[in-house]
């Protein structure tokens, strides 16, 4: 029989499900918790405003498909995390986050930074506990973790009081958990009737299409899907979130014919994505009224009796996606939709040197489509792009191809801005092999531009590119209230911090920046080329919602 203390049953079991980083900020009750987790190996990252710890959790998470770990210290600590905690909601990535908190036995009495955080956590996550018992903490932790993978992923919170973390109990009292059966997935297999079902569907129709998101990633599927997509030739379009599971200059990738594509189809397969307004919830002109829908999703829920649907599959995407291919054999074939595939190919490379041109311009001020021309035919092809703002979001999800699966971070339908420097963050201690490129709104980039030194504080090494409008969106007619910030000196700033900064005027010297920012990284530090830009640039899109910024 021995000793052991709430904290180190903490970080033991961090340790135990394989926790290799997370992201924080100091401050009682956690500071012996967060040591407990760092005494065995796992790196803590300290950050300068806890959002950022939950979004660089968030972007971790999405580049290994592994939970990403954050903490905020009680109080305003902790509740600092909630955008980055609804950002993970919104986005079904599984993020744990963690909360120091006053003591249970003070509730109610006036306790140093006492509310009920579990209160405020709640709408903002997938699931969130609070560990009342210091034997029960590996036990919770595993719980934890459990829930934010299963089924559709989402963030989860637990909130460690200072009693029940700073308790010193006997060691054989606490209920270990087997931590290496906490992150094995489930994989529910589809209703073999509804598989049958779904290829009858595939096998008479002449004009179908995938559709796909970020579902198909957290379930490891990207293999089977891409495999279901060539063997059958079948275009496939995903959601911002899902890039990447067919490399975006595959001869079957028609992305500049998306919505002649969507418009067009008689069968829509949607596999691990929501139907929301990134797709229009499928409604016509943007779908036909007459496509058939199959639906593949691994909670049933996403399946909702107000969407269309005529073969709806519950499932895990891998599973499912295996039985499709097992079950369908030569009757779903490529050659079937060779006629659909030309005709898409035809609008492919009509459009193609259009956007070509459009991206090809030598204006000052700079076009932002320049800007991403520039950043796209730099970056590696396996680089990690992670892009944040409006208008030059827009631009870039438009101009700048994605090549692999998790190599493309955005916000995604919650549209937080300033999520950009957290995201590079997160990605980058995710993926220390990769090259790291993250193209910033300046007004965005406002939000939580000091994450450029929590970068340089821990050598984490990036290239920031800033596309500088002078202020929150496009204005041409200059009639948005709060809409100029001026013309920040952001390379002066990164400068400041110990990092590589330059400014770009002219859109010849954008590449040698670029370059130059690459030569500056190797030393550990992140570079930031801020790039002026035309504030009257505004990016014409599908029209998503009814509202506009
Ligand atoms: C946290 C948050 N605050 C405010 C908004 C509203 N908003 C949407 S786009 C945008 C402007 C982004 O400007 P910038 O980052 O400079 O990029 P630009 O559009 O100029 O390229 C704002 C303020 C938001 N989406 N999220
Ligand atoms: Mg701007």
């Amino acid at each position: 029989m021995a000793n052991i203390i709430g904290n180190d049953l903490v970080g033991e079991s961090l340790k135990r499900i394989g926790v290799k980083n997370f992201f924080f900020i100091m401050g009682g009750p956690i500071n012996d918790t967060l040591l407990a987790a760092m005494k065995r190996g796992i790196r803590g990252i300290d950050v300068r405003h806890e959002q950022a710890a939950a979004m660089a959790a968030q972007a971790y998470a999405r580049a290994l498909n592994f939970p990403g770990v954050c903490f905020g210290a009680s109080g305003p600590g902790a509740i600092n995390l909630t955008t980055g905690l609804a950002n993970a909601l919104i986005d079904g990535v599984p993020v744990v986050g963690f909360g120091g908190s006053s003591p249970i036995n003070e509730y109610g009495n006036g306790a140093f930074q006492e509310i009920d955080q579990l209160a405020i956590m709640k709408p903002v996550t997938k699931w969130a506990n609070r560990i009342y018992e210091t034997r029960r903490i590996p036990e919770i932790i595993d719980l934890a973790f459990r829930q934010s993978i299963s089924g559709k992923p989402g963030p989860v919170y637990l909130d460690l009081p200072s009693d029940v973390i700073n308790n010193t109990i006997d060691d054989s009292t606490v209920v270990w958990p087997d931590f290496n059966k906490t992150l094995v997935r489930a994989r529910p297999q589809g209703d073999p009737a509804l598989i049958e079902e779904a290829l009858k569907l595939l096998e008479k129709a002449q004009k179908p299409v995938i559709l796909s998101g970020s579902g198909v990633l957290w379930s490891g599927a990207e293999a089977e899907l891409r495999q279901f997509v060539l063997d059958k030739g079948i275009p496939i379009y995903t959601t911002p979130q899902g890039r990447g599971v067919l490399e975006e200059d595959h001869p079957q990738a028609f992305l500049n014919a998306r919505s002649s594509a969507m418009k067009e189809t008689d069968c829509v397969m949607v596999v691990g994505t929501r139907l929301n307004y990134v797709f229009g919830h499928l409604k016509p002109p943007r779908i036909s009224a007459s496509a058939k829908i199959i639906r593949i999703d691994v909670d049933a829920n996403e399946i909702s009796g107000s969407q269309r649907v005529d073969v709806a599959i519950t499932g895990d995407a891998k599973m499912v996606l295996k039985q499709m291919l097992d079950g369908s054999g030569t009757r779903v074939k490529a050659a079937n939709y060779a006629g659909w595939r030309g005709r898409l190919s035809e609008i492919e490379s009509l459009k193609a040197p259009e956007s070509e041109k459009a991206m090809s311009t030598s204006n000052t001020p700079i076009h932002p489509l320049r800007l991403c021309k520039e950043v796209r035919d730099f970056i590696d092809r396996d680089g990690l792009l992670v892009v944040d703002g409006q208008e030059i979001l827009n631009f870039g999800r438009q101009s700048i191809p994605t090549f692999f699966p998790r190599h493309r971070i955005n916000s995604g339908t919650f549209g937080t801005m300033g999520v950009g420097m957290p995201f590079a963050v997160g990605a980058k201690v995710a993926r220390p092999d990769k090259q790291v490129v993250l193209i910033h709104g300046d007004g965005s980039f406002g939000l939580n531009c000091m994450e450029l030194d929590t970068a340089a504080r821990h050598k984490i090494p990036m290239i920031v590119v800033i596309s500088l409008n002078g202020g929150w969106t496009a204005d041409p007619k200059g009639d948005k209230p709060g809409r100029n910030l001026g013309y920040t000196r952001f390379d002066l700033f990164a400068q400041s911090l110990g990092c590589h900064g330059e400014q770009v005027d002219k859109p010849e010297d954008i590449r040698p920046a670029l370059e130059r920012a690459k030569a500056a990284i190797k030393d550990g530090k992140p570079a930031l080329v801020n790039v002026v830009t035309d504030h009257t640039a505004r990016a014409v899109t599908i029209r998503f919602t009814k509202t506009a910024t």
